[in-house]
């Protein structure tokens, strides 16, 4: 929550020369060995999403979540910090160094602010306010600014949202990329009848309190069930609004919505809300003329998105979607992807890199993930942000993620060698319902059950 400081650690980065880098290539282990056949998910409405309630998360002894941290085999835990030493003085002229990867490290939460009543979203309005937004999912949103949390909300749209499943309501906000002068915001939501709702408002410049007549719905998706509404909503490095649905619920994708592209649902949708009364197609979405897929989709396959993030300093996008009974996952788009051909991230052929139900399956043409965890890590996973602030530099360039279940946190980062290293650096036992940045990029979480707001940073 402080000012941003100096950035050191480019610098530092670059004084450095690595040593041992075959060494590390071995250490990359993340996505794992094949895993084990997903158990025949026979159990109807199975739930393993990020808001379920402790009941429903304890039923079934295969979802029940291991609350003791695992013991990893050597070489993909206790990573030693490479050996660096410091190089010379740089050359004036800057060749072209290597960045050496990120470090992986320990991380703990300080608590923020308490008292939000089922937080499950925070972000900033990146206006220069240096305000938090917190999203309480019974449709509410209130506001953090130097560490204190406001009175009043911003926001209170309780009487349009709908909370009768444990995943609905108030799921996100995103403020337009232009929201300093034309005071755009945009909320996701369940309506009364369930289904997903994107409706833009607007906000006067550094108001507190948004007006709340000015809601405008946009987009209206309906939901087959309760549960997996996905309801993330972020600004691509094009200047695009990415939506990310889930498959529509109950259990196993009973419609088969991931992989049908005439269906939003298990999607990743894209717009262009250059006007923000308008949720328009851009005319690059991969399905633009193809009548039998659906121009809003930029990607399919997904089972619950629950959270994604575009990496402020690259552009690269990094999804967490939700498994069914075996796997957790993280998916990874690199930035000049964002404009190829749609892709398809599995489900339901696939969970994370298993075969999904079936003994063999073709994963011709399906993107794998670059992470993934079974039960012994968590139940359902939740998806962060890559670490671009000033006050940790040690957490630069490290995507942290966590699990609702387990409350434990990794951190993923490239290992160097084209892998991935993917570690444990922390538990939490606080409901962990979401990650945010504020504008400076220092990293937050929420906690559903505790109902607070946290700060990450390195274990001290
Ligand atoms: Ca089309
Ligand atoms: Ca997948």
């Amino acid at each position: 929550m402080r000012r941003p400081g100096p950035r050191l650690l480019a610098g530092v980065l670059l004084a450095v020369l690595l040593v041992g880098c075959a060494r590390e290539s071995s250490e990359a282990a993340v996505v794992a060995e094949p895993l084990p056949k997903a158990p025949d998910g026979g159990a109807p409405e199975e739930s393993t999403g990020p808001l379920e309630s402790a009941e429903e998360k304890a039923g079934g002894a295969s979802a029940r979540p291991d609350t003791t941290v695992r013991e990893l085999p050597e070489e993909k835990v206790a990573t030693p910090s490479p050996e660096v030493k410091v190089a010379a003085p740089p050359p004036e002229e800057e060749v072209a160094a290597p960045s050496p990867p990120p470090q992986i490290v320990p991380i703990e939460l300080i608590p923020v602010a308490f008292g939000f009543d089922d937080p499950v979203h925070v972000t900033n309005a990146g206006d220069g306010t240096g305000r938090l937004f917190v999203v309480e999912k019974p449709g509410r949103v209130q506001i953090v600014q130097f560490g204190e949390r406001l009175d009043e909300p911003f926001l209170d749209i309780t009487d349009l949202v709908t909370v009768f499943g444990q995943e609905q309501g108030l799921l996100s906000i995103v403020f337009h990329p232009e929201f300093t002068t034309n005071g755009a915001f945009y909320v996701n939501y369940t309506d009364g009848s369930g289904a997903t709702t994107i409706a833009r408002y607007r906000a006067g410049p550094g108001e507190n309190r948004a007006d709340a007549g000015s809601g405008l719905v946009l987009l209206t998706i309906d939901q087959p069930f309760q549960n997996h509404n996905g309801g993330g909503m972020a600004f691509g490095p094009d200047g695009h609004l990415y939506v990310g649905m889930g498959d529509g619920g109950s259990a196993n994708d009973p419609y088969g919505a991931g992989q049908d592209l005439d269906s939003l649902l298990g999607k990743m949708l894209r717009f262009d809300p250059s006007n923000p009364d308008v949720l328009a197609i851009p005319a690059s979405n991969p399905f633009v003329g193809d009548p039998a897929a659906r121009d809003e989709i930029w990607a399919y396959g997904l089972r619950n998105p629950w959270r994604f993030t575009f990496d402020r300093e690259t552009g690269d996008l990094f999804i967490a979607d939700v498994g069914q009974n075996a796997v957790e996952e993280v998916h990874f788009v690199a930035r000049a992807d964002l404009d190829g051909p749609a892709l398809n991230f599995g489900w339901n052929v696939l969970e994370a890199s298993a075969c999904f139900r079936e003994l063999d399956c073709d994963r011709a043409g399906m993107e794998l993930p670059v992470a993934e965890y079974g039960r012994d890590g968590g139940c359902s996973i939740t998806g962060g942000f890559v670490y671009r602030g000033s006050e940790q530099p040690a957490l630069w360039g490290v995507y942290i993620y966590g699990d609702w279940c387990t409350g434990r946190f990794w951190g993923l980062a490239p290992d160097g060698a084209g892998g991935w290293r993917n570690e444990i650096v922390g538990t939490a036992d606080i409901g962990l319902s979401s990650f945010g940045e504020e504008e400076s990029g220092e990293m937050f979480a929420t906690g559903l059950f505790s109902g607070g707001l946290y700060e990450l940073v390195v274990a001290g």
